[in-house]
């Protein structure tokens, strides 16, 4: 027989679960689950400075590992700050359990002090949410919030534990296991077979891969299709290095920001095999000229994506690396030269222009550099943003989990704090993060956690004086009629971040850049690198919002095809 509180039966199934990192802030209403957590002997407590910031650290340790995070938040102003960050996962499908403190139960519902419906709110952007009632149901709310985070497709979980129920005694006899994986799966092995005949009889065919067969673990398989049928391979921003960048048969990201051979090879396909994407308007453009002579295998384990917003002539509800597995013997050994020819050909004809790729001062030249100075175990945080868009157009990416990124709900603010999650639950890596001057702003306290716990990671923040990717859009299309885009007054980054702790460098001054950004990557612990960027450096190529990906505007081959 086992006796305790309902925080101490908290924090131990967090530790039979493997927790060993928890990100959060204390108030009045989470002190009994702290005093529980004071006593653990393998869950290291890492206190974030905003409940945003523990949010997204949670998230930067289970975008990195594929595990579920912990983080925790008090009631009232600490729920609602911890939104944001859940909201982000609930995007782009990332296991994390955030479980905050609610007022005592005699009080809900009597606007007691720091009591928000924190339940209610987190409704529409966790993918399960839970309000315990007793201590003893904790012991079917934690695994079933481990459960769920994790299995199919990952999402956020809340649990709201109120204040009495943390401290309220139960009495149980056995721990409850973690519970095991169930695989989904909706097809049969004669839909596998038409499937892969599609595929087989397919004249221009191309994979199409997204953030799921990350989720999946399912690069390898994805790679050894794409091999054995020669099918050129494109991927989300989410789904960026699931094969390598260098790939004979990568095509690199698709939509807005694509290369313009990217989009137009997807013009012209005539079977798209998307794996465990969702046709996200940014990847797609205009939803009805996106691939117009293409038949679509979808291939997703969340049944909700199939025909969501385009029809699916063969559908496999699944886990995409189990598809990609059963279908390879019924793949045929394929060479496509006349398709690759013409991808080829594309590629010479509109190819990716990256000005100022040698000058490791301008913005692509700055992330080939560090590409060259880091190695593959390097793992990437951005913020959002130009400098998001360059990244992910310019770093070479050759494995999966190698880019943190924010990209279905797109949050400023989310690159340090990710940055630093990944940094704990892999410390003996090197973490980068992009940031820009907007995006760093939104979570810069996240540096004193930085410092604090010296993590090995190096942020560079390109400085632009502006929001850049949003007076880009007024440059664009709005006459160039800049408003709310230009920050007048110049923050001195090296000077806060040296006020933080950190180690810091500006690139503008160095008399050898390279010298200086090396000499950075090899610092100990956390350092900042202000990065001056002219303001009118544009991401290009751009197909205008709400156009067709055929109608890219910018990064034309201007020395001729
Ligand atoms: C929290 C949040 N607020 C507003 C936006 C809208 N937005 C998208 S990009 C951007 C500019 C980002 O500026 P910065 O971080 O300096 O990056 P840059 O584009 O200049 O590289 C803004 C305001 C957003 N994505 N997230
Ligand atoms: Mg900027």
């Amino acid at each position: 027989m086992y006796r305790m509180n309902g925080a101490q039966l908290t924090i131990r199934l967090l530790e039979r679960f493997g927790i060993d990192i928890i990100a959060g802030i204390p108030g009045g209403s989470n002190l009994p689950l702290y005093d529980a957590l004071s006593q653990s002997t393998t869950i290291r407590h890492v206190l974030a400075r905003h409940e945003q910031g523990a949010g997204f650290i949670a998230q930067g340790m289970a975008r990195s590992s594929g595990r579920p995070a912990v983080c925790f938040a008090t009631s009232g102003p600490g729920a609602t700050n911890v939104m944001t960050a859940i909201a982000d996962a609930k995007l782009d499908s990332i296991p994390i359990i955030c479980i905050t403190g609610q007022v005592p139960k005699s009080l809900i519902g009597t606007d007691a002090f720091q009591e928000i419906d924190t339940y209610g709110m987190s409704i529409p952007i966790t993918k399960h949410n839970f309000l315990v009632r007793s201590s003893g149901e904790l012991l079917s709310v934690v695994p079933a919030a481990f459960r769920i985070a994790a299995q199919g497709r990952p999402g956020p979980v809340l649990i709201d534990i109120p204040k009495d129920v943390q401290l309220e005694m139960a009495e149980f006899d056995s721990w409850p296991d973690l519970p095991q994986e169930k695989k989904s799966r909706q097809y049969a092995g004669s839909d596998l077979e038409l499937a892969a005949a599609m595929i087989n009889g397919a004249e221009k065919p191309i994979l199409y891969l997204g953030g799921g067969v990350m989720h999946g673990n399912a690069s390898a398989a994805a790679a050894g299709l794409a091999e054995k049928n020669s099918l050129p391979t494109t991927m989300t921003l989410l789904g960026l290095g699931s094969i390598p960048a260098d790939h004979p048969l990568a095509l690199g990201m698709l939509g807005m920001h694509a290369a313009r051979y990217t989009n137009m090879a997807l013009e012209e396909c005539d079977l798209l095999i998307v794996a465990g994407a969702r046709f996200d308007d940014r990847a797609t453009g205009k939803m009805n000229e996106f691939c117009p002579n293409a038949r679509v295998i979808h291939i997703d384990i969340d049944p909700g994506e199939i025909n969501k917003l385009r029809t699916a002539d063969m559908q496999l509800v699944g886990d995409v690396g189990d598809v990609f597995r059963e279908m390879m013997p019924m793949i045929e050994q394929r060479r496509r030269s006349g398709w690759l020819e013409r991808i080829r050909q594309l590629k010479r004809e509109y190819p990716f222009i990256m000005p100022g790729q040698d000058d490791p001062c301008m913005p692509y030249g700055l992330i080939r550099q560090i590409a060259a100075i880091a190695d593959d175990e390097t793992i990437i945080a951005t913020d959002v943003g130009k400098h998001q868009m360059w990244v992910a157009q310019a770093y070479p990416f050759r494995r999966s989990r190698q880019l943190l990124t924010s990209g279905g709900l797109g949050t400023m603010g989310f690159g340090l704090p990710a940055a630093i999650g990944a940094a704990l639950a892999h410390p003996q890596r090197t973490i980068v993060c992009f940031s820009g001057d907007g995006s760093i702003l939104m979570n810069i306290q996240e540096f004193a956690t930085a410092a604090e716990h010296r993590v090995n990671l190096k942020v560079f923040v390109l400085d632009n004086t502006s929001l850049g990717l949003v007076r880009q859009q007024q440059n664009l299309f709005f006459d160039k009629h800049y408003f709310a885009s230009e920050y007048t007054n110049h923050v001195d980054f090296v000077t806060i971040a040296r006020g933080f702790g950190l180690q810091a460098f500006a690139l503008g001054t160095a008399e050898d850049p390279v010298a200086a950004l090396t000499e950075a990557m090899r610092t100990e612990g956390p350092c900042l690198v202000h990065v001056p960027i002219g303001r009118d450096e544009e991401v290009y190529p751009m197909v205008p919002p709400g156009a067709a990906n055929k109608e890219m505007i910018g990064g034309e081959n201007h020395a001729g095809a």
